[in-house]
């Protein structure tokens, strides 16, 4: 069964516009790319000493389950150089399942929707721009209705 994806793409090392290109070139791999939002260049949150992102919302229908998305995805991390060193630190790539369909999953190392997807501008800024009236499966908020409801903060900029 095909099921329509939401990711969250981010670099914040080397080349972050051609990383994010690259990754969005190899998710081809995985599934159909329906929709890419502009590239949004986005103060860094949680840990905030690194480098500003590049960060992107992209949709992808896909044949694959959760967990074999999960998979493909990190050997696209992988295959363009991501190494696990510091948490939530620099990374070359960063490619995060925001929503696959309305399914919720809650197992070990993935949960769906993305648990920290509502408190971040730089993921419901490019999002609600490719996806406004998308509904939160668990806070049955719109995707436009949550970017709205953020507190100020997280600086962020929209690129052409
Ligand atoms: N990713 C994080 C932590 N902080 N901040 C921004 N602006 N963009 C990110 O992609 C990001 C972050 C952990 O994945
Ligand atoms: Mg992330
Ligand atoms: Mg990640």
């Amino acid at each position: 069964m095909r099921k329509l994806v939401y990711l969250s793409l981010g670099s914040n090392v080397g080349d972050r516009a051609a990383n994010l290109k690259d990754a969005i070139a190899r998710l081809t791999t995985v599934g159909d790319v329906v929709s890419v939002s502009s590239f949004y260049e986005t103060e860094p949150v949680e840990f905030t000493a690194q480098p500003w992102f590049l960060n992107c919302a992209v949709a992808l229908e896909t044949e694959k389950m959760p967990r074999q998305l999960l998979t493909a995805i990190l050997e696209i991390e992988q295959h363009m150089g991501r190494r696990r060193t510091q948490q939530k630190g620099p990374r070359v790539i960063d490619i995060d399942i925001l929503l696959f369909g309305s399914s919720i999953v809650d197992t070990q190392g993935l949960t769906i929707p993305h648990a920290a997807l509502h408190q971040r501008r730089f993921v419901l800024e490019p999002l609600a721009e490719i996806a406004p009236k998308l509904r939160h499966p668990v806070f049955k908020r719109t995707i436009r209705e949550l970017r709205d409801a953020l507190p100020a903060g997280q600086a962020i900029r929209r690129l052409k």
